[in-house]
């Protein structure tokens, strides 16, 4: 039933007479051509030569404080525009530095484009400083493999058009795109040809209708629950037109978040880390068929591979990955379908015949909005947080809203309800500290919208471009659960049974944010919270709200520590 795609090139006509330009310059033609508009990255020696053609480019250049920060502002830079992003680095610790953002923009399917110094050929193997090779770096750098889907190191000029070619197709293909460029120091002001202008790309031609006139009689037969995740993030209209027409319940992985909306009747909760117990209650109780999947790898972080939320008859797993469908699940029947879901929804609604709802809301444990019923003096409880988030950011504003791996992520992803895609991101896969603590600068600088982290106070503490954010003016705003802990870890610790110390000496992180230059205030009290969220709403600038919360509530993380004893921690 896995049908291979085809891939269909517009070749561009050959330019009627090269232009002699530099190497940087040229490669920087080549990253407009294909869509950048922005490059995030810090400058070195290595790197000059480029960093200063960016410059004179149409690309906004923004120098951020750590190549970390700069990845995961490309990464979330990429999902609130839709445009590619090139992170730009110097030799050595530069590149190292970046690595851990570009594992994230790889691990949440971001189309980010590294370009790095590398030493120049004549000088690899002579003690050069910060020498930078196949020779110095782990080899695989610079190889297509597990981190890039594509890197080479350019050795003349030669190579440009071949990179240029390959850059273009890899931005223009559904999915993720990383691709490592690393440039030889000496090379960057050498003269070479303008490449070709008009790259064109790629265009997928898919069997996705075929595909559901095959699938449509099965689901047909059988009650069917739909399970969305973020891939089908580009196809909210018709996978909800799709759950209508055939009264199918629906759940969504984390980061599925807002794809259907959450307060639909037909919406049942939230999967994996963070989410509800409604999904799993409901496959118990109401034992549908089979389960639609569409767009998620369920992995760990979306299904921690709960057998209950396995049907009898299987799932129907579509993805535009064909190596996604089976992969969590090795032993549950699976029909693989590798489809682009819009097409593939759509073509499914018309070929399904219209059926009333198959359960209604109050049959299963629905989530709800954190009650913020009254509220409590002293430290502010994270559930009154959310509830405050949830009226005064995203009831009241189009702002994204990030959640920062921790128990940010758990409360956010457990009680903040969404109604429409794109508004909520969430690295539950990769899950790196400090990603949203950068990367809300990152959407924000591509959005010229207001952003929203919410972090941990160890997040913060890793990994922050709040300084960045000033210079650059990004709309951004922090949301910091100030507990003097890294809490997910003591409260997993205490959950699993063992003993490890977990505390932070407490930080002052609203005088930290004032000290570079954003606007910064402290919420210690549950009736201040409002003011503050107001506050940060409407101030032009970059603004963080510390809040100090109650370190001993317990967050929404049951099911991960489930997975940790289950894997033999404790
Ligand atoms: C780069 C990185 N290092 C370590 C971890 C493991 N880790 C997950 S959550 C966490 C603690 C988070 O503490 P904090 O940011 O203060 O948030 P809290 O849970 O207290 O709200 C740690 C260390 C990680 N996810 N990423």
């Amino acid at each position: 039933m896995n049908q291979p795609f085809a891939c269909v090139a517009e070749r561009p006509a050959a330019p009627a007479s090269p232009v002699a330009v530099t190497l940087a310059d040229a490669l920087v033609d080549v990253f407009t051509q294909i869509g950048v508009r922005h490059a995030f990255g810090v400058s070195g020696g290595g790197i000059a030569v480029l960093w200063a053609a960016l410059t004179r480019s149409p690309i906004r250049v923004c120098h951020f404080r750590h190549e970390a920060g700069a990845a995961f502002a490309a990464t979330e830079a990429h999902f609130a525009s839709g445009a590619p992003v090139v992170v730009f680095t110097t030799a050595g610790p530069g590149l190292t530095n970046a690595l851990t953002g570009l594992l994230a923009a790889r691990s949440d399917g971001a189309k980010v484009i590294l370009v790095s110094a590398c030493t120049s050929e004549e000088k690899r193997g002579r003690w050069a400083i910060q020498e930078t090779s196949r020779a110095t770096m782990p080899a695989q750098l610079y190889e297509a493999g597990a981190l890039f889907h594509m890197a080479t190191i350019i050795e003349s000029s030669a190579d440009l058009p071949g990179i240029a070619r390959a850059l273009a197709d890899g931005v223009a293909r559904p999915g993720g795109f990383v691709a490592h460029i690393a440039l030889p120091t000496g090379l960057q002001a050498s003269r070479c040809d303008k490449p070709a202008r008009g790259l064109g790309s790629s265009r997928v031609c898919d069997e996705s209708a075929q595909l559901a006139a095959d699938v449509a009689p099965l689901l047909a037969a059988t009650p069917f629950a739909i399970w969305l995740g973020f891939g089908a993030r580009g196809a909210a209209a018709a996978v909800r037109a799709l759950a209508e027409h055939t009264g199918a319940p629906v759940f969504c992985s984390p980061r599925g978040k807002g794809i259907f909306p959450e307060d639909h009747a037909q919406f049942v909760g939230v999967t994996g880390i963070g989410g509800h117990d409604a999904p799993a209650h409901f496959m118990r109780t109401h034992k549908p068929g089979r389960v639609l999947v569409l767009g998620t790898r369920l992995g760990e972080g979306t299904s921690f591979w709960d057998p209950a939320m396995v049907p009898a008859q299987g799932f129907i797993h579509v993805d535009i990955d064909p190596a996604v469908p089976g992969s969590a699940y090795p032993n549950a029947p699976t029909l693989a379908i590798c489809a682009d879901i819009d097409t593939f929804a759509k073509a499914l609604l018309e070929r399904m015949p219209s059926r009333r709802p198959q359960a209604s809301r109050d049959q299963w444990p629905h989530p709800s909005l954190a009650d913020d019923g009254e509220q409590h003096a002293g430290r502010v409880r994270p559930e009154a947080l959310m509830a405050a988030i949830q009226r005064g950011v995203i009831d009241k504003h189009d702002a994204l809203v990030l959640a920062e791996s921790g128990n940010s992520f758990a409360w956010a992803t457990h009680h903040l309800q969404f109604r429409e895609p794109g508004r909520y991101r969430v690295s539950t896969r990769c899950g790196a500290m400090g990603h949203c603590a950068a990367g809300v600068v990152g959407s924000a600088l591509a959005t010229g919208r207001k952003a929203v982290a919410i972090v941990g106070d160890g997040a913060m503490l890793m990994n922050n471009e709040i300084n960045t954010a000033v210079q650059f003016g990004a709309r951004a705003v922090w949301i910091v659960l100030n507990d003097a802990r890294y809490n997910m870890c003591h409260q997993g610790m205490v959950a699993l049974g063992m003993c490890a110390d977990a505390s932070i000496p407490k930080v002052d992180f609203a005088l930290m944010a004032r000290a570079m230059g954003a606007s910064g205030v402290r919420v210690s009290c549950e009736a201040e919270l409002a003011p503050a969220l107001a506050a940060a709403m409407t101030s032009t600038g970059p603004y963080l709200i510390d809040v100090d919360i109650d370190p001993d509530r317990v967050a929404p993380t049951l099911a991960r520590n489930r997975g940790l004893r289950a894997e033999g921690t404790a």
